[in-house]
């Protein structure tokens, strides 16, 4: 084995049914997953979006008290509350036992020191051998709308009412205990100046949240860090009655879309992906799976077979990143930033003008 590789995994999980679906029926399920991971030498396991339980921002939730149940406090002085929370706790333990690090989604409540509430779709890593928390991620491109659509019989997507745009950015982490070897600073420090150090050091990794990996901004902010590996939990409706086309129709298209936005993230930035999703029907609509993990140059390495959960997992290599990082998206040889401005400075599309007849 080259020194840098280890086995990673996709935690699919089947649908959790309900609202109302019982949060430790939930939990035994991706603990099972995870002893199933330990059997197989994963070290690194991602679970999906708002993993503990069902996609919630399918349904109209009126009361404040019953929203309320799907998120977890957090605040500057708990930013990881979630580690000691009774609905993640047994989750956590398991994880330390088998030493797997472990990414996984949740509602976070948020208090802020001035008492301002906001909520997020979050996600963070914990570290097994660090035995806490080491980055956190929140959702930034939220889908859907504010308001239901009042229409009768239409698969609801609020995510736009139920969380704010993440505020941390796209920033990319170090995560120790994967590699062994690893170079570190000191080690650096001791190198001539001149020495290029990039793809040697701890594994540089990454997370977005479901809709984010459609975005091709987020993937580019990650490679310009020199991510090799991006982890990716989501929920994606696979069909809904207001949209044209017969079901199959849709979940091919919806399949497709989702294969080819993790396809050209990793080929683009030159980085192995892990994209784990909650797949087939709950009670607000149905939901693709097809939790996969993609290679460097763009390839599926391997897929889920089920709607059900399942582990999904493959040995990766990250020297297997260089190729591209070092020639086709050799970023410092071949962007050209002069031309890029517009991406930052303008949202919505600007047509050139109307001809004239
Ligand atoms: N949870 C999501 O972000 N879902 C969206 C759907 C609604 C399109 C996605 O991009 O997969």
């Amino acid at each position: 084995m080259s020194s840098r590789q280890f086995t990673v995994a996709a935690a699919q999980l089947g649908p959790v049914k309900s609202l109302t679906t019982p949060r430790p029926e939930t939990l035994a399920r991706m603990i099972k997953l995870l002893e199933e991971a330990a059997l197989k030498s994963v070290k690194l396991v991602v679970f999906p979006e708002l993993t503990f339980t069902t996609f919630f921002p399918g349904y109209i939730i009126e009361s404040a008290e019953e929203i309320a149940k799907f998120f977890e406090p957090a605040s500057p002085a708990k930013p990881y509350a979630i580690l000691t929370s009774p609905n993640a706790e047994p989750l956590i333990d398991k994880a330390t036992e088998l030493g797997i690090d472990i990414s996984f989604g949740y509602g976070e409540r948020w208090t802020a020191d001035d008492g301002k509430v906001t909520d997020y779709n979050t996600a963070v890593y914990y570290s097994a051998s660090q035995k806490r928390c080491i980055a956190k991620y929140r959702k930034i491109h939220l889908p859907g709308r504010y308001e239901p659509d009042t229409r009768p019989g239409v698969t609801q997507q609020l995510e736009k009412r139920y969380f704010t745009p993440g505020d941390l950015g796209f920033q990319a982490f170090r995560v120790p205990g994967l590699i062994e070897g690893a170079l570190k600073s000191e080690d650096s420090a001791a190198l001539g100046a001149s020495e290029d150090t990039q793809g040697k050091g701890d594994p540089v990794l990454g997370m977005l949240i479901c809709n984010d990996r459609r975005w091709a901004e987020g993937w580019r902010c990650y490679g310009l860090q020199g991510i090799e590996l991006l982890l990716d939990g989501y929920n994606t409706t696979a069909f809904a009655p207001q949209y044209e086309g017969s079901n199959a129709e849709q979940e091919d298209e919806a399949l497709f879309h989702h294969r080819l936005s993790c396809q050209a993230g990793s080929y683009q930035n030159a980085c192995f992906s892990v994209h784990s999703g909650k797949a087939g029907e709950e009670d607000h609509g149905s939901l693709i799976a097809s939790s996969c993990i993609v290679d460097p140059n763009g390839h599926i390495i391997t897929e889920s077979k089920t709607k059900d959960d399942e582990l999904v997992y493959a040995t990766i290599d990250l020297e297997k990143c260089r190729k591209g990082k070092e020639r086709v998206f050799a970023f410092d040889k071949h962007r050209r930033v002069e031309h890029y401005s517009r991406l930052v400075d303008q949202v919505g599309v600007k047509e050139p003008a109307l001809l004239s007849r």
